[in-house]
């Protein structure tokens, strides 16, 4: 064989080789290689694997399917659209994270009475460029308050009250009322106290002062932040707290029903105090509640209660629309 010969066969061989060859490694190289996830309902045991680590920056790819019945499958705190897992069938996908962090992945579909608890994270680090950013605690920590006391409300309206007619008084409200802080930190009772013993307001009568009790819960919201909030809450917390957030969804009952068997965790421990999901329509209840306390209680959950903690799914401004909408069950023209 001629040497020249013999070298263009092995260019030929080594094309052949390299068309071969590189899709595979770039599948395998470019990323973290692939990650297989199955999806099982809770009780059998939720994803698996319920782990994962990935690099900042490096694509990660993911097949997704499941070995029961219908999963979803999205990243907490990401603005990614969830997808369809469905069983019997692979979905591919691709994930490149830009900051370090855990992220939590979650089930998007109610597949079961556990289906909250169907969760996983991804451990994305970087190569020791940039310190992970300092987190401020949340308000509810700032101001120190005990997420799990009852609060009721020492005072609560007669009628509903309303934003429209309570707007009427602004030219005689202090504006230091109007602040984003004071509405996170105070109830809405807290609030009709502080009014009713403010001298600039000593004209108006009870019933006047919920209205604008009403008007500043409005004034911290908006028309698209309260429909993105009763979206939120029609998907993640109806089937618990009710559609019309009055404690009675389709799973509040079937949590009592399941009754010894729901106490128990992943692992068959018997963990849990199961209680019944909040009524958001009780003033009694919700009036005596701050912005703060309702975003605490869902970030962190109820720790064994059955109230899934929801911190690590959606992000601070999301959740701000979800407590916002829960009091739009108490004010009427609660959106401008
Ligand atoms: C699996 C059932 C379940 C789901 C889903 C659920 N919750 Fe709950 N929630 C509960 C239970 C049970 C309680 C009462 C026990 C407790 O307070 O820990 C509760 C209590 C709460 C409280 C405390 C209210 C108060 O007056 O102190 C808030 C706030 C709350 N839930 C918000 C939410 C939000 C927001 C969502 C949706 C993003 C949600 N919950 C989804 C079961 C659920
Ligand atoms: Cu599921």
């Amino acid at each position: 064989m001629r040497r020249s010969e013999m070298l263009s066969r092995m260019l030929v061989i080594a094309g052949v080789l390299i068309v071969l060859l590189v899709p595979l490694a770039v599948r395998f190289y470019d990323g973290q290689g692939i990650v297989e996830i199955h999806g099982r309902m809770a009780e059998t045991g939720g994803w698996s694997p319920s782990a994962i680590k990935a690099q900042v920056g490096v694509p990660l790819h993911l097949r997704l399917t499941s070995d029961d019945v219908m999963h979803g499958f999205a990243i907490g705190q990401s603005e990614m659209a969830a997808v369809d897992v469905p069983p019997g069938k692979m979905t591919e996908l691709t994930l490149t994270f830009d900051k370090p962090g855990t992220y939590t992945y979650y089930c998007t579909r109610w597949c079961g009475l556990n289906h909250w608890r169907m969760r996983g994270t991804i451990e994305v680090t970087s190569d020791g460029l940039g310190a992970p950013q300092p987190v401020s605690p949340p308000l509810y920590v700032t101001l120190n308050l005990d997420i799990d006391a009852p609060h009721p409300a020492p005072v609560t309206p007669l009628e509903r009250p309303s934003a429209l007619r309570g707007a009427a008084f602004t030219a005689l409200l202090p504006p230091s009322y109007l602040t984003t802080d004071y509405y996170r930190s105070y109830s809405p009772a807290q609030a009709f106290n502080d009014l009713r013993s403010d001298p600039a307001l000593k004209s108006l009568n009870n019933a006047q002062l919920w209205d604008i009790v009403a008007f500043i819960w409005q004034s911290n919201t908006t028309p698209e932040g309260l429909a993105a909030g009763k979206q939120l809450f029609a998907q993640n917390c109806a089937a618990c707290h009710g559609e019309n957030g009055a404690g009675n969804g389709v799973f509040a009952d079937k949590l009592a029903a399941a009754g010894e068997k729901s106490s128990e965790d992943m692992t068959g421990a018997k963990g849990m105090q199961m209680k019944k999901p909040v009524n958001f329509t009780d003033p009694a209840n919700m009036l005596g509640a701050s912005p703060a306390l309702l975003l605490g209680k869902t970030i962190r959950g109820g720790m064994g209660t059955g109230m899934p903690m929801w911190g690590s799914i959606f992000t601070d401004e999301k959740t701000w629309n979800i407590i916002a909408y829960l009091y739009s069950f108490h004010f009427t023209e609660v959106t401008k």
